[in-house]
């Protein structure tokens, strides 16, 4: 293959990095309206052609056509069907410029690529021999030379060349041709009538089989939706077909939104750099989000399952048919789509677990986030590599602020908004700011202010809300002092005030919400109301009160802030019992536990005595002897902070082993004194018949669980040999990964021998492989890493397999922090040396694996020291990728 050569062919090394920033967007100058794809697929050498009908977006306009491109050959490059000249375009390190086009033409491109050699998996790559794409967020100028910018939308048509060993042939949009073609080669023709950005162009080729069934949308289109996989993996599809298949009548029965295209496809493959893939008709899906049986996927695996298909459906409207105008406006979609699959999960399950299970995330992780180095607005201004934003702000957070909206307005007014929202701006790619827009014109007597609310956008960091109140109780009143503030971010040094709704209720002493009426109001009040906080300081006045009442506050976790209360360890125990917001229940009874941790770790040594108060055991007692409650619930109140949530919550400098003490410490504490209690709720959460995925078996298996990680502390043998018993002969993989999890927390020869026998028995299948290199990733014993860097060389693992690093180095570096922290530094410099090997193949996998380290801030000096060494270490190294450099200057900034 011959290349040719621009005018003035720049050496195309890496460029130093540049940033992007938001207010520099300008509308395109150049506007494709078709695009004609031909691929001849091949491992090594894949031939694409590619004809696009371009216009001037402005017809008196000058400025050069500018076509993204990576570092693919130019084999052929014609406008009109003639050659262009070597002085009419110029190639850089990042694309092409094209000079003196006509306002209207045709232009030909033609390249050629290495999909086998792909290990970015970015653009065209091999994933087990199947050919497949990956093209958001900059993937497509890995393809093909072309305007990579999600406002350019476009019609696709695209034809697949293979060769008959390859025979399903898949691409966006409706089949319109296919057929044998000469030397056992065939083709198949895809049109997608819906214009799109290039980031949701997709193609799949390879020897798969289909899992179907018909289904009909509201209006009564027929709609065919399907599931490929690998043939082994035939029989692992029909949670995900039902999945699809409930998610599509629930966006049609809450939004009025159905399904566009004759088919709807899901492919599984094994080699993904993230969950899955929004584009267009055809979606990508890593295969842990695809294939289930009850034997290999455990509840938690069915569940994200069911959300993540969801996720990708609801992108149909949220992200396909309303695009983005910019990368900075990736929360648009992101959130937006997050906070859909969040509410049919909640009304597919159980609402109060379903809100419990994302605070829980939102606290742990995106809490982190927005305190550190990398914290960004939402709506971020700059960055260096769009890859490194799909962050647990932008899609978590994101969806936060469509719950304010939510939570402001009323579920009905806002599918008001939401229905405005895809009225007036189907086809189109649009900003945050226009969403907001429609939410709140279709909502004109909700009188919300639209600057204030947008801040959420703006300003990076978690609002802190600091609550205090007086009572009169003889008065019958309560007033209630809110101030709320937000620390500087990085760039970010003064925040204003944002609007907070603070949802509460007042308890009397059985219980009972009071209603709530403000001072100076005349009708009766609500048992529950949202308070509108829109300054840095407001009063609020209660009365006409019964008496001494205690406050159930930030309801539902009605607002994504940091709450400071003056509430006691007794009204924490009051509502854990009586609360009738399950949410807050909840909250109250990890505030309770997260008391008894921080007490210990300002006691010297640890407080040498019982962390465990009357009161908490008391109250944990209760819980695990509740006959009426959702074992579910009780399950996730009774489990103990993380131990990374727990140092998050430290005043000063952290030291990680400490953390790791005082909570284990604990954790055996509550085994021996609530023993008993624990071996009695087992039982009875106990199934007698075989596994079903459904909503009480689910809560018994987790409330049960939950007494396992308690009993597994048990000085007791009953309860050693129910861990060993559930082990050993459970029938799914919920109880055998809850036990087999444990028991690989310390060293024992029998555990070896166990752990030998499960990999024997699993070895074919990587999704469970993944399980147990987790397991051992995040064991306590001595030689934990020792033994990782032993599997790093076994022929189960492979480096170039996202999932295999995420499940045992990405384990052992965020969920493994007494290990990762070892105060010798080894956990860090074993980091280091993996991240050297990924990131020269796969950037994107190495900038999310760095991320434990940037947070050296927040620890002692020693590992202080020996983390930023390694972070001076990686900036000094030749060649970076522009991925990682950009987190590593953020940390050492
Ligand atoms: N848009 C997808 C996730 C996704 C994001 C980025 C990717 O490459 C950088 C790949 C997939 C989603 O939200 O599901
Ligand atoms: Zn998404």
């Amino acid at each position: 293959m011959t290349e040719v050569a621009g005018s003035s062919t720049a050496a195309r090394q890496q460029a130093e990095p540049v940033v992007v920033r938001r207010l520099d967007y300008r509308p395109p100058d150049w506007l494709v309206d078709e695009v004609e794809l031909c691929f001849w697929l091949d491992p090594r050498a894949t031939r694409v052609q590619g004809r696009l009908r371009l216009r001037r977006a402005d017809a008196g306009g000058t400025a050069p056509l500018r076509l993204h491109g990576g570092d693919q050959p130019l084999v052929r490059l014609c406008c009109d069907g003639a050659e262009l000249a070597s002085h009419a375009w110029q190639r850089d390190s990042d694309g092409l410029t094209l000079f003196g086009l006509p306002a209207a033409c045709t232009l030909e491109i033609e390249t050629e690529l290495d999909p086998q050699a792909n290990r970015a998996l970015e653009g065209l790559y091999l994933s087990a021999g199947i050919f497949c794409t990956q093209c958001e967020a900059e993937g497509f100028r890995r393809i093909l030379f072309f305007p990579d910018r999600p406002d350019v939308l476009a019609r696709y048509t695209t034809t697949l060349i293979a060769d008959e060993r390859l025979p399903v042939l898949l691409a966006n949009g409706n089949l319109v041709a296919s057929g044998p073609l000469a030397d056992g080669r065939h083709f198949a023709r895809w049109h997608d009538p819906f214009p799109k950005p290039s980031y949701l162009f997709a193609l799949v080729a390879g020897e798969l089989v289909c899992r179907e069934r018909p289904y009909r949308t509201l209006s009564g289109r027929s709609v065919q939706l399907q599931i490929y996989v690998e043939p082994r993996n035939a029989a692992l599809c029909d949670h995900a077909l039902a999945s699809l298949e409930r998610a599509m009548r629930w966006d049609e029965q809450r939004f009025g939104l159905e399904y566009d295209l004759e088919r709807y496809m899901v492919v599984a493959v094994d080699d993904f750099n993230m969950g899955a893939m929004e584009n267009k008709g055809l979606n990508v899906f890593n295969s842990k989000y695809v294939l289930a049986c009850p034997a290999t996927a455990t509840d938690d695996d069915y569940l994200d399952i069911e959300g993540v298909i969801a996720h990708e459906y609801f992108h149909n409207w949220t992200g396909n048919r309303i695009t983005c105008r910019d990368w900075f406006q990736l929360s648009l979609k992101e959130g937006l789509t997050v906070f859909r699959d969040q509410e049919f999960s909640a009304d597919m399950h159980s609402a109060a677990i379903k809100r419990i299970e994302e605070v829980r995330l939102l606290q742990t992780q995106q809490f982190a986030e927005d305190a550190g180095p990398t914290a960004h607005p939402v709506r971020p201004d700059s960055y260096v590599e769009i890859n490194n934003f799909y962050t647990m702000t932008v899609y978590h957070k994101g969806a936060e602020l469509v719950r304010l909206l939510q939570t402001l307005l009323g579920w009905e007014d806002f599918v008001r908004g939401m229905r405005l929202y895809v009225e007036r701006h189907d086809g189109q790619a649009v900003t945050t700011d226009d969403f907001v827009a429609a939410v709140l014109d279709a909502n004109p007597q909700a009188g919300i202010d639209r600057e204030l609310f947008s801040r959420w956008y703006s300003q990076a960091g978690t609002p802190l809300l600091r609550l205090s109140w007086q009572q009169d109780a003889a008065a019958g009143q309560w007033r209630l002092h809110c101030r709320q503030s937000c620390p500087p971010t990085p760039g970010q040094e003064h925040k204003q005030p944002v609007l907070i709704p603070l949802r509460l209720a007042l308890l009397d002493a059985s219980g009972r919400p009071c209603g709530l009426r403000l001072a100076g109001e005349t009708e009766a009040g609500a048992p529950e109301r949202v308070l509108r906080l829109t300054a840095a300081e407001q009063e609020f006045t209660f009365v006409d009160l019964p008496g001494e009442v205690t406050p159930s506050l930030l309801r539902g976790f009605s607002a994504p802030v940091r709450l400071e209360a003056p509430l006691t360890r007794e009204q924490q125990a009051f509502l854990m019992a009586h609360d009738s917001d399950a949410f807050n229940r909840w909250q109250a009874a990890q505030a309770l536990l997260l008391q008894a941790l921080l007490a210990g770790l300002k006691a010297p040594e640890g407080g040498a005595g019982e962390l465990a108060d009357s009161l908490l055991l008391e109250a944990f007692h209760h819980s695990l002897t509740d006959q009426t409650a959702d074992p579910a619930l009780l399950a996730l109140a009774l489990t103990l902070p993380t131990e990374g949530y727990i140092a998050d919550q430290l005043p000063g400098a952290v030291d990680p082993a400490r953390v790791h003490q005082v909570r284990e410490k604990l954790r055996g504490q509550l085994a021996t004194r609530l023993n008993d209690a624990l071996l009695i709720c087992y039982r009875q959460q106990q199934d007698a018949g075989p596994y079903v995925f459904s909503g009480p078996a689910l809560a018994r298996r987790r409330l049960k669980n939950l007494c396992l990680t308690y009993l597994a502390r048990s000085p007791a043998e009953e309860a050693r040999d129910l861990l060993w018993q559930q082990a050993r002969h459970s029938d799914n993989m919920t109880d055998t990964a809850a036990a087999m999890a444990l028991l690989a927390e310390t060293p024992d020869v029998a555990v070896d021998e166990l752990l030998q026998t499960f990999y024997q028995r699993w070895r074919h299948q990587p999704l469970v492989i993944d399980k147990w290199l987790a397991w051992q990733a995040r064991s306590q014993r001595p030689d934990c890493l020792a033994r990782l860097c032993r599997l790093l060389e076994d022929p189960a693992f492979s480096l170039t397999n996202p999932n295999r690093v995420r499940a045992l180095i990405g384990t052992f570096c965020q969920a493994n922090p007494y290990h990762f922290h070892a105060a010798d530094g080894s956990g860090y410099r074993f980091l280091e040396q993996q991240l050297c090997a990924i990131d020269g193949f796969n950037p994107q996998v190495a900038a999310r694996l760095v991320l434990p380290l940037l947070r050296w801030p927040r620890f002692e000096p020693g590992r202080r020291v020996l983390m930023l060494a390694v972070l001076q270490r990686l900036a000094a190294r030749q060649p970076l990728s522009r991925d990682l450099y950009e987190m590593v200057q953020r940390a050492l900034a």
